[in-house]
This record gives C-alpha cells, sequence and structure tokens, in this order.
C-alpha cells in the first residue's frame, strides 16, 4: 500500500490510473511489487542490448523474408500495409515482472506473411533478426502462424516509435516480451529452431507467459 502512495505522488493524476493498473496487473507475477515501483511512459519500458536504436524511416523501411521459402521476397512497408490487417488486444509483458495491460496492436499476422512467401516443407521454424545488427529470435512455424503472431506495424493506434521498435516489430502476444523482437529486419524459414538472444543466455525457447522461466504462478 505504500508503494502504491508513493507512485500516485510521484507521477501525479494523468498517469495514476495506468500506473495503478500496471501495479494491479503485477501483483501475481511479482509479489514484491518492487519491478512496478519505476514505471515508464504508459507502463512500459524501452529496452534496448544495444546502445544505439535504428532509427528507419517507413518509406527506407525494408522487411527481407527469405531462406526455405517457395518465394523470396523483400517487404517495403508499403508492401506490409497492403497486406491483411489484423489487430488484437493483449497485455504485454517482460519476464521480469513488468507488464502493461490491454495494449492494442495491428499489423500483419506472421501466418498471412508466411502465406505470400510459402513455407517450404523442409523448413519448421523461423529465425529472426533486428535491425539493430545483435538481437535475434527464434519461433517454431506453429507459434508463427498462431492468430496472436504478428508484425506490428501500429501500438495503441499510432505508428511504433522508434523506441518501441519501430516501423516494425513483432508481436508474440502469448510469450514473455523478449520474443517481441523490435526493428525486425529479417525473416528466413529454417530446419531447426535457433535460440535467439536471451535464449542463449539461458531463458527459455518457449517462452509461454506463465508457463515458463519457472513461472507458474500467471494466468495463461
Ligand atoms: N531488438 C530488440 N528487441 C527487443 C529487445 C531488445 O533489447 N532488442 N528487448 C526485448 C524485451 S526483453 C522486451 S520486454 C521487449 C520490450 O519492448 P519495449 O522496449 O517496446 O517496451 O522488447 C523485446 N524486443
Ligand atoms: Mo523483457
Amino acid at each position: 500500500m505504500l508503494g502504491l502512495g508513493a507512485v500516485g505522488v510521484a507521477v501525479g493524476a494523468p498517469l495514476q490510473d495506468r500506473v495503478s493498473r500496471t501495479l494491479a496487473g503485477l501483483q501475481s507475477a511479482d509479489p514484491t511489487g518492487l519491478s512496478g515501483l519505476v514505471p515508464g511512459a504508459g507502463g512500459f519500458r524501452y529496452y534496448s542490448v544495444t546502445s544505439t536504436r535504428p532509427a528507419v524511416h517507413p518509406d527506407d523501411y525494408r522487411l527481407e523474408v527469405g531462406g526455405l521459402v517457395k518465394t523470396p521476397t523483400t517487404f517495403s512497408f508499403a508492401d506490409l500495409s497492403a497486406l491483411p490487417q489484423t489487430s488484437l488486444v493483449r497485455d504485454f509483458q517482460c519476464v521480469t515482472g513488468w507488464r502493461v495491460p490491454d495494449v492494442r496492436w495491428s499489423g500483419v499476422l506472421l501466418r498471412d506473411l508466411l502465406a505470400v512467401v510459402g513455407a517450404a516443407p523442409r523448413g519448421s521454424a523461423l529465425r529472426l533478426t533486428s535491425l539493430d545488427g545483435t538481437y535475434a529470435e527464434s519461433l517454431t512455424l506453429e507459434q508463427a502462424t498462431r492468430d496472436d503472431v504478428m508484425v506490428a506495424t501500429r501500438l495503441d493506434d499510432a505508428p511504433i516509435s522508434r523506441d518501441h521498435g519501430g516501423p516494425a516489430r513483432l508481436l508474440v502476444a502469448p510469450m514473455y516480451g523478449y520474443k517481441s523482437l523490435k526493428w525486425l529486419g529479417g525473416l528466413e524459414v529454417v530446419d531447426r529452431v535457433i535460440p535467439g538472444y536471451w535464449e542463449e543466455l539461458g531463458y527459455d525457447v518457449d517462452a509461454w507467459v506463465g508457463r515458463s522461466n519457472g513461472r507458474d504462478d500467471e494466468p495463461v
């Protein structure tokens, strides 16, 4: 209770509601509540493992899709916008405990993107890479073709900001935030799962919220 009061004073009235909901959401994930006490704008933190963040204008954005596909294809931002668009509202949760409730994402389901390029029969997984040159992620094809996994181009009804990984990032809604790679630049269909950046450092490759990384206390 002390913690909630302190945050209320620190951030003032306008942010109070969003911050309180974030803290309330954190209670089951983070019994200490400590990780909720330094909220970023709207409850998000900005994370980057690199010291520079790519600055890419939508006109210059390119997503290279290749590997075990029938038609290797480079997608511009306009190409992505011309594909079927999907929106969904989900909580966004980092494995370290912070959570942003009810975030609205829009973009292209990976399922719809893969339908354009055609995954070859030998393909069983995706290798995803970032324009930051360092971060990488993985998904099985089964995970990638779920209806809550997308190349997101909008966040809360606005273009995705540079800090949040714009012009386009991954959103893997049912998994912890580290699967949702920012500044998406490359997507390769491969024949086996290649662990991503944090997975090389010991985090679970299958990062289901509440069912991975030793956290089984969360509703899925
Ligand atoms: N390229 C890149 N993508 C990334 C990360 C990163 O450091 N670099 N951090 C991941 C982690 S751990 C989380 S929780 C989310 C955070 O997203 P945000 O910075 O938009 O809040 O991005 C994920 N995607
Ligand atoms: Mo994270």
